[in-house]
């Protein structure tokens, strides 16, 4: 049984201006990117997520500030710290998440293989787990 998830790396640009990232569909990031949406503004000890995707495949990043993301496979547990703009989180379908310990002024942006459908999401923990058990 893998983590359903994996670190991904980007390349900065960097001169005496500062730094660039791109990020690209299907090379920097490995599907098409169907959707991007961003949280921010998140108040100090609030959780977010608390779900499953059946199909989707996202990066999450942290374009500035830092937050936790808490993973579960339904057989693995792990929590994951970002605070790099140039790091991506990339979670497989399958894969349980809370995210927590928003930092003042995070902002986290996510990169989605699929535009927005609510019938993707497994919103019951029990439910996840017999989904991920059969
Ligand atoms: C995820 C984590 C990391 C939309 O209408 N369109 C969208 O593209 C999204 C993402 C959400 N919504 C609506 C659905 C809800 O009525 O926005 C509301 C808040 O969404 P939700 O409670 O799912 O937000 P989070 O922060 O708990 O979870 C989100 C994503 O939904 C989820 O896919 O993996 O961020």
């Amino acid at each position: 049984m893998t983590d359903n998830f994996e670190i991904i790396n980007f390349h900065s640009i960097d001169d005496i201006r500062g730094k660039l990232i791109a990020i690209e569909g299907e090379s920097s990031i490995p599907f098409e990117i169907k959707r991007v949406y961003y949280i921010y503004d998140v108040e100090e000890n609030v959780e977010r997520g608390g779900h499953a995707h059946k199909d989707l495949h996202q990066t999450l990043i942290a374009i500035s500030g830092s937050f936790t993301v808490n993973l579960d496979t339904g057989q693995n547990k792990s929590s994951i710290f970002l605070s790099r703009p140039d790091e991506a989180l990339w979670l497989k379908p399958n894969t349980w998440r809370t995210m927590s310990n928003f930092s003042a002024g995070a902002v986290c942006l996510v990169l989605a293989s699929e535009h927005y459908l609510e019938e993707d999401y497994i919103r019951n923990y029990q439910e996840f787990l017999e989904f991920v058990n059969h």
